[in-house]
Formats: C-alpha cells, structure tokens, sequence
C-alpha cells in the first residue's frame, strides 16, 4: 500500500520539487538533474539515448506532479472505479502523447534548444511499446485515454511483456519474425512497484473440509509466481487529471515453491526462475486465431489474480465485500481475462467466506464483457483437462455456476436437451472443453458488441440462444478512437487548419467537427485542405525514404491497406485489383494514359504460425516487384509494403491517404477502427457493408463513400445454397486473366508452385468470398478513379469525411459505456 493520509502526520500536498506552471528554465534544470543523476553523464557526454531517456523521465516527472494531486484528491471519494482488464495494450509512441497532454511541448522545445539538443531526433530515438496484436490492443490503448481525459476513476491492468509483437522484416519477399526487446535501451515511462507485489498460485488440487457443519473447498496450489506492477501514467487532456496503466511481470517468488524444481539443486533453482519469468515473457502473435497454448492462459490468470487482488487491497480494511458493485466494475476486453470471474467467486467464498448465492450475485454485478470478433475460431475455449491442471478450483466453479445456469435455462423451457447442449458453457466435443465467451456472457451484467451490426450479429448468430435468455443484457457500444493520437498529433496541418475555422474545442469534443461542414463548399478551404494532403504526402515521403528507401510518387493516388494479414480482410482482393490492373496494362486492353496514377500501399504483418496470411505476404512483394520495376507501367501503378507496420508508422500513413481499403466479407469484421482513423483524417473509404463501415456510410453519406459488395444476409444466403467459387472464375474473364497470371509464375521468375496454394485456395475453397465479391471491387475501383478525377469533388468529399466523423471519439464511446454499462460517472 502506498502513504495514505492517514499514515503521515497531515496531509500535504505533493513536494513541490518543480515549477508550476512549467517554464523552460525549470523544465530544463530537471531535464539536466535527470540526465547527470539518473543518467550519470554530463550533458557534453550524453548519447542520444541518455538525452532520450532524461527528456522522457522529465515529462514524467511533470506528469506525476499531477497523478500525486490526483490521487489525493481522489483518495477520500469512494467513487465506482472501471478496472479495464486486457491482455493488449498496443500503446504506440508515449513521448509526444504526455508532451501534448501535458502541455510540455513548448518548454520540451525551448529546453532542448538552450541544450543544443535535437528534439526531433529524440522523437525518432523512442520505441513503441508493441503490447497488442492490432485492432483489440489500440482499442485498448485509445480507451485508457478518452478514460483519462474524461477524468473516470480507472485502472488499466494488464501484463507487462518483455518481448511485444514482433518486428518483421523481409526476406526475399517472405515475412522474418525478429523479437521486440523493446526494454533493453531503458524504460522511462514505467514505475516498477515491488513493494505493491502480488502472489499468484497455480497447480495444485483442491480439498473439501467441513466449515461448521458446512461444506467448502478450498485449493491447495502447487506453485507459485510473484506479479510485479509497473506503473504507466495516462495523463488526461490537459485537465489534471493522470490515471495508471498497470502492467504485471512475473517474477520467480522468495523461496520459490515450486515442487516439482524443489529439489535443493541449485541449477535447478535458476530454471525454475526462468520458468516463472517466462509467463510474462513475450505477447502471444495471433491476432483473432488463438492457439490454446498452456502459457497463454497461465498468462491470463496471472494478470487477472494480480489485477483483482491489487484493487481489493485498494478498499478500506473493513469494507463489506456485499457492496463491492458500488465500488467497481470490471471490464472485460475479449474473452482473454474471462477467468477473473471464477477467481473473484473463490476470492469471495474461500478467502472471505462469503455464501455462493451471494458471492455470485456480487460477481455479476462486478463483470461486463465485450466481445470482438464473429469468427468463430477466434472464440477462446480452454480444455477442462488443462483447465483443471492449472487451476482445479477455478474448474469447479466453473462447473457450479454452469449447473446452476443449466437448471436455471431447464426451469424456464423445460428439458431441451438441444438447447442444454447449445448454452452449456462446457463444450462436449472435440473435447470437453470451457467456452470462455459463454462464461463471461452468463457471469456478465452487460454483454456488448463493438459496430451496430457487430451488436446485431452477436444477438442473431454467435449467441442467440443467450439473447433470447438474457435480452436486457445485451448492447452495443460502437469502437472509437483517440482524437488526440490519431489527429491532433499524427495530422498537425490539418489541426490548424480546424482549429484556425472553428477553434480548437474538438480536441475533446469531436462532434464540433461538424461545424466544418459549410467550409467544404468554401473553394480557399478546399485548396488549404488540399495543400495539408499533399504536405502529408510530403511528410510520409520523407519517413518512408528514411525507414525503407520508398516513395509515393509524385501526383498518384495513395490507396492503403493497413491491417493485420488475414484471409477475412481479403487482402487477396486488393492484389486482385492491382493484378487486373497491371495485366490490363501490359495486355494492351488499358492505355497507360488511361491509368489514373496509383500508389497501392499495404501494412500488415501475419500471425508465424499463419501459413496462408504468410504466402499472402509473399504474394503482394512478389506483385510488388515486378509492377514496381515493369517499364511499360511507367511508374503509374506503385506498390509498396514497408515492413513492420506498427503504431509510429500508422501516424504518417494515415494522414496522408486517399483512399481507405476496409474490405472485409460482411458479417466478418467485428468493427474495424483503422476505417475511423481514415475517414477522420479525411481519406475516402472503399468499403464492404461490415462492421462500422456502415455507420461511417451513415454518417458521411453515400455521395462521400465507395460501397460494394454482397451484405451480409447475402453472404449468408449463398453460403446457405453452397458457394461454388471457381464458378466465377470461369464467368469473369478479367478474374480469370489476373487468376490465370498468379498461376503463370509471372510473380515467381516463372515457377507455378510457388502460388499454387493460393491460387487453388481461391478457386477451390475461397471461404472469405473474393472471387464473389471481385467484380463489385473492380467496379468499385472504376468509380473511385472517375471520382479523384476530379480533384476539387474529391477534396469536398474528404473534408465532410472529416466533418462527419466526430461521433467516431473514443470519448463518445466511453460516455456510451458509461451510460450503457458502467454507470460510472466522471469525478472532479
Ligand atoms: C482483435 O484485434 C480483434 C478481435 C479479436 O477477437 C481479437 Br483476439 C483481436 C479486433 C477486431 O477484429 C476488429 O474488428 C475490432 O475493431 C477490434 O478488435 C476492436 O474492437
């Protein structure tokens, strides 16, 4: 427990070491103390990375200034927390980010001149801690934010990996995984806290003994793991206001227990440190594809232990346990810390004795879950074998809230074994395994989706029978994203010129944005809205030259695919595109002055064990290399995949788009986020009926948007009446040519098999539907051409894209988890 009041004398106010409000002198004395005392150089010695480092420890210095304030303030308010579990946090930069919330910028700036120091080489020096896969992580990370600015008592758990999401290189075109040892050259945003430690166990059995004529199990574990807290402060916009991220590592505990290792050797003393360290060692690499991997979900428990045992430790000593509702709600991101909700019912009925009856009726109102996906693999389900090895008691509850579920659905539609068999949260086969989604979903006070029709579907198709049980629980809350990341820092021209013709007020209240639709008819608006894409274009030159030695040409429509590699995403249709277009070209059938000048640019890395995103990865550098190099286009037609797509690169890639391909097969993509921060930043959307494209559709109207493609119910029906992809391979000649040219070898120095299973994938298989949806998409194509013809239409378009994207502010998406959910309000 950190120094309450109670433990000082008085209360006090935090030591004002530092200047208030901030000033270059004393931004820069701290700047300097840090570097010679923390650092131990002197300034003319200091490598960039000890300027880095003290820059970095400075802002956080400014910033804990204000956590300290903040937490005192808070200390006393009893006010309901969100304790916001999840296994990702994909946090990109943090240097500009506390800089901008904290308002630091201009005296970072002027210290760093009076030092003769580069502050845009720093910048550059920073490593993105990469602790989530894609979508579910950034989320996550945009939600700590908007939490903050709107001033919510919160705390982001999660696990502090050693190693986040890999680095990927190529290699002859071929995705290489290289390992993110991300801590190495230092970490000064995080506070590690060992005295605030937690013991987690695991292993073991389970006994019964009788308490007073009762009953009750109680678990005798094997082994256990210390959860270390580092702390990350997540600073609000501007308003004071600094919660924590808290990440756990785990450590070998004192005298570790492990019985199996305890053998008094000491070599095998050390291993069984390394084997306790491994589970906070490195983030799991399948985005939407788990593997079922035993460390994964001794990863789980790990953090969510720690986590709940932390915000317990956090209420007075005598609190009554039965109110705990009052005071928290734990948020459930996926299903990945779904067995936080047997470890809460065991904390509260064998360590504080708590009746189950009541203990669940507590647990339920202390959970809400949401869900992120359709795909049904993606659907976490942990093996009761392994379950029960790693955590028998947990198990056994499990095993009890299912009974009294099962009872509960036997007396309300009587015994329907189809249906006992349907909701059982214990799958029978392959083999008898926890259905992770069901559990949350029963324990849950709240169940939720991420887009409308994500909502929608969730209810319809992936847990209908639960719906139709517990209607109330269901909701929506539509994804958003951080408008200060993904805006005010990553588009800095296009913040001035918003703020310059409305004020800057959107920075934390997005919907203001509509305040600049009467200027897309304002031509002087237009041309500096123009002047900002080309200058952001500009700008993305110079970091793609640096990064990869790659440019954008000159006058060509940026078109971007940046997403996680998967097969729903259809990636294969956009290299489709690009094929027709290039075979259209050199066949003769296509005038190259014909082509409208395109820069086809993907972002993407595959989960290593993924073996068709692999070849897909393959496929688009393979394409890549020889339309790049291919004299007869000209340079008209440019493809280019810079490697290692990641949070820093998004920030340039973004701003500087014109189109946004947001592709998926409908019904497949839960909601998207990447679609938001594109039409926000003003690029136009091509774009399926799936996830939240269809909202943004809503919103920008259809004029401002390129629709295609099968809807869902479609998909769905053909699907019904057996999907027979080879059939339009033989009805569309232009699929069949640019199919006909993968096949050729014409991407492979002329041998077939290296695209063979992609090729026969498609025609044979094709579960995501490219080939239906490929003629809608060239069409689509065609009109997206037509339209950037017209340079100052396109312009307007974009700028009402950006008009009407406010709603898309991770702000409104918590203030509808606040409403819908939580029921948290926000405290001064
Ligand atoms: C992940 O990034 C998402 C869902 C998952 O089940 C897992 Br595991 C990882 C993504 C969805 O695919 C996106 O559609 C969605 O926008 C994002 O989560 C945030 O909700």
């Amino acid at each position: 427990r950190r120094v309450t009041s109670s433990d000082a004398t008085a209360p006090h106010p935090p030591v004002p070491a530092l200047e208030l409000p901030p000033t270059a002198d004393g931004f820069t004395a701290q700047f300097l103390r840090n570097l010679n005392f923390d650092g131990g150089v002197t300034l003319a010695d200091a490598s960039t990375n000890d300027r880095y480092l003290a820059l970095a420890r400075t802002v956080r210095d400014y910033l804990m200034l204000h956590a300290l304030a903040d937490q005192q303030r808070q200390a006393g308010a009893q006010a309901k927390a969100v304790c916001y579990l999840s296994a990702e946090y994909l946090l990109g930069n943090q240097l500009d980010n506390d800089l901008l919330a904290g308002d630091l910028a201009g005296v970072a700036a002027d210290a760093m001149a009076a030092c003769g120091i580069d502050l845009d080489e720093l910048r550059r020096h920073e490593i993105e801690p990469g602790l989530g896969n894609g979508g579910l992580g950034r989320l996550a990370a945009c939600f700590i934010d908007s939490l903050a600015t709107l001033g919510v008592p919160s705390i982001g758990y999660g696990i502090r990996y050693e190693y986040g999401i890999f680095r990927q290189t190529f290699e002859d075109g071929q995705q290489v995984e290289q390992p993110d040892a991300w801590l190495t050259l230092g970490a000064p945003w995080e506070q590690p806290r060992p005295e605030a430690a937690q013991t987690v166990s695991f292993g073991g059995r389970t006994e019964t003994v009788d308490d007073a004529g009762t009953v009750r199990s109680r678990w005798i574990p094997e082994w256990n793991v210390s959860a270390v807290p580092y702390d990350y402060l997540v600073p609000g916009f501007r308003n004071g206001r600094v919660n924590t991220l808290r990440l756990w590592r785990a450590k070998a505990t004192d005298a570790f227990d492990l019985r199996i290792f305890n053998s008094g050797d000491y070599e095998q003393a050390v291993r069984a440190q390394t084997f306790a360290e491994n589970i906070s060692k490195v983030l799991y690499p399948e985005d939407s594809t788990p593997q079922g991997k035993e460390l994964r979900l001794q990863q789980q428990y790990f953090f969510v232990a720690a986590s709940i045992r932390d915000f317990l430790g956090r209420l007075p000593e005598d609190f009554d346990l039965a109110r705990l509702p009052e005071r928290v709600i734990f948020q459930l991101n996926d299903t990945h810390p779904v067995i936080a909700v047997p470890e809460l019912m065991r904390v509260l009925v064998d360590e504080h004795g708590m009746a189950w009856d009541e203990a669940w009726a507590v647990t339920q109102q202390c959970f809400a879950y949401t869900c992120h996906t359709l795909l049904p693999e993606a659907l976490e389900v942990w093996p009761v074998e392994l379950l029960g090895r790693l955590l028998p008691r947990h198990l056994e509850i499990v095993y009890r809230i299912n009974e009294e579920f099962l009872a509960a659905v036997r007396a309300r539609f009587g015994d329907d074994e189809m249906r006992i068999r349907d909701m059982s949260i214990i799958a029978e086969f392959p083999v008898r395994a926890v259905r992770m989604a069901y559990l949350a979903t029963v324990a849950g006070s709240r169940v939720n989706g991420v887009a409308e029709l994500h909502s929608q579907l969730l209810r319809d198709k992936v847990l209908p029978a639960f719906a139709e049980f517990f209607p109330e629980k269901f909701t929506n809350v539509t994804n958003g994203v951080t408008p200060r990341r993904f805006l005010r820092l990553a588009n800095p021209g296009l913040s001035t010129l918003i703020t310059d013709a409305i004020g800057d007020g959107w920075v934390t209240d997005l919907e203001r944005l509509h305040e600049l639709e009467p200027l897309a008819e304002d031509a002087a608006f237009r041309a500096a809205f123009a002047a900002v894409k080309a200058g952001n274009k500009r700008r993305l030159n110079e970091v793609l030259q640096a990064r990869d030695g790659m440019r954008v040409g000159d006058g060509h429509l940026v078109d971007v695919m940046v997403k996680r590699l998967h097969e729903y995403k259809r990636q294969l249709l956009k290299v489709l595109h690009v094929v027709s277009e290039y075979e259209g070209v050199v066949s003769g059938r296509i005038a190259l002055a014909d082509l409208q000048p395109r820069t086809v640019l993907f972002g993407a890395k595959a989960a290593p064990g993924y073996a068709m995103a692999k070849r897909i990865i393959h496929l688009i550098n393979a394409v890549g290399s020889v339309v790049n190099t291919d004299p007869r286009l000209d340079g008209r037609l440019q493809v280019l995949f810079p490697p290692n797509y990641n949070v820093t690169l998004a920030e340039s890639v973004i701003p500087a788009a014109d189109l946004s391909e947001q592709i998926s097969l409908a019904g497949k993509e839960a909601s998207g986020t990447g679609n938001m921060k594109f039409a926000l930043n003003g690029a136009l959307t091509i774009g399926t009926d799936d996830g939240a494209n269809v909202e943004i559709r809503e919103l920008v109207g259809d004029a401002n948007f390129f629709l295609f493609g099968m809807t869902e119910p479609e998909v769905a029906e053909i699907a019904q009446a057996g999907y027979h992809p080879a059939a339009f391979y033989q009805e569309d000649a232009g699929l069949r040519r640019a199919i006909d040219l993968i096949a050729s070898g014409a991407f492979s120095g002329g041998d077939r098999s290296v695209f063979e299973p992609v090729v026969s994938n498609l025609l044979y298989e094709d579960r995501f539907m490219v080939l239906a949806d490929y003629s809608a998409y060239m069409a689509a194509q065609q009109r997206v051409d037509a339209a950037y013809a017209d340079q100052d239409g396109w312009t307007r378009a974009a700028i009402l894209n950006v008009a009407r994207c406010g709603f898309f502010s991770s702000d409104r998406s918590i203030r509808d988890y606040i409403d819908r959910i939580w029921h948290t309000p926000p405290t001064t």
